[in-house]
C-alpha cells in the first residue's frame, strides 16, 4: 500500500452549466445518456479487448476489469464521465467495479433489477445522506430491439420498492438504443435490464461503476493494476483504487 491520498479539498466541484443541467437531469430521471464520451479508436480497442477477453475465459460477465489491460484502463478517469459522477456523488469516489459484458446470441431477457440492495427512501436519511452508486455503461454495440436494447424505469431510483422479478413492461419504460461512443450512466436503484439478444452477434459493453469512496467496493483493489495506482497514481487515482483505507 503507498501512502494515503490527499483528501479532496472541497466535496461539491465546480461544474459548467452544461454540466449542473445534466445533473438536474440524472437527479430527476436517475439516468443520463452522454454523447462523444469515447471515441472510435478507443472502440475499437475495446472491442478487441472484450472478444480477446471472452475467447480466454468464455464467461459473460468479467469481473476486475482494469487488471485485463491498458485499453480498459484509461475508462477510469473517462473525462465526461468523471466529471459527471463527482458533480453527482461529490469529490470523494472510488471505483465500485470495472465489469465488461459480453452477451452471446439467444441470451435471454434480465430481469428488473436494482444493481443495489440497499432499502430506499424517497426521503433519504434524516442527515441528508443517502448511499450512492452510479454505473457507466459503454456499448461497443449499437443497440437495437433485435441485440437487446438497455432498458430502464426513469425515476423509479427514488420509490421505496422493489422492481417485480420478471421483465414485463412497464408503461412508462424506456427502451435506450445506445449507440458506441455513447455512455449510460444510471444511478444502481434504478430500474433496469438488458434485454434479451436475438441477433446473431454478440452485445458487448464495459460498466464502469462509482460510488462514495466511504461505501464498501465489490472489487478488493488487490491486483497489479489496483495496487500501482495506489502506489504511483495520483491522489485521485489512489482515491478511485480504494486508497482511502480508513477515514
Ligand atoms: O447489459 C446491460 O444493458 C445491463 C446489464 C446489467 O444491468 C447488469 O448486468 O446488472
Ligand atoms: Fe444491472
Amino acid at each position: 500500500m503507498g501512502t494515503s491520498p490527499a483528501y479532496p479539498s472541497q466535496l461539491n466541484v465546480d461544474v459548467s452549466p452544461e454540466v449542473e443541467s445534466d445533473v438536474a437531469f440524472f437527479k430527476r430521471w436517475g439516468y443520463l445518456v452522454v454523447e462523444d464520451a469515447i471515441q472510435e479508436s478507443e472502440i475499437e480497442d475495446l472491442r478487441r479487448g472484450l472478444d480477446n477477453l471472452f475467447s480466454i475465459k468464455k464467461e459473460q460477465f468479467i469481473h476486475e476489469l482494469l487488471e485485463e489491460g491498458e485499453c480498459f484502463t484509461r475508462l477510469l478517469e473517462n473525462s465526461k464521465i468523471f466529471k459527471r459522477m463527482q458533480a453527482i456523488l461529490g469529490s470523494c469516489i472510488q471505483l465500485h467495479s470495472a465489469t465488461g459484458r459480453v452477451v452471446v446470441p439467444g441470451a435471454e431477457d434480465q430481469n428488473w433489477h436494482r444493481d443495489v440492495p440497499w432499502p430506499v427512501s424517497t426521503e433519504g436519511t434524516p442527515y441528508g445522506a443517502l448511499p450512492g452508486q452510479i454505473n457507466c455503461g459503454y456499448y461497443l454495440d449499437e443497440l437495437t430491439d433485435e441485440n437487446g436494447p438497455i432498458v430502464i424505469v426513469p425515476g423509479s431510483h427514488r420509490v421505496p420498492f422493489r422492481p417485480p422479478i420478471c421483465h414485463a413492461s412497464f408503461p412508462d419504460e424506456r427502451r435506450i438504443n445506445a449507440l458506441p461512443g455513447q455512455a449510460i450512466m444510471f444511478d444502481g436503484c434504478l430500474y433496469h435490464r438488458g434485454a434479451a439478444n436475438r441477433s446473431q452477434n454478440h452485445r458487448r459493453v464495459c460498466l464502469m461503476c462509482y460510488q462514495p469512496a466511504w461505501m464498501k467496493s465489490r472489487e478488493s483493489f488487490d491486483g497489479p493494476f489496483a495496487k500501482r495506482m495506489r502506489e504511483e497514481g495520483t491522489d485521485t487515482q489512489k482515491m478511485l483504487m480504494g486508497g482511502i483505507e480508513k477515514w
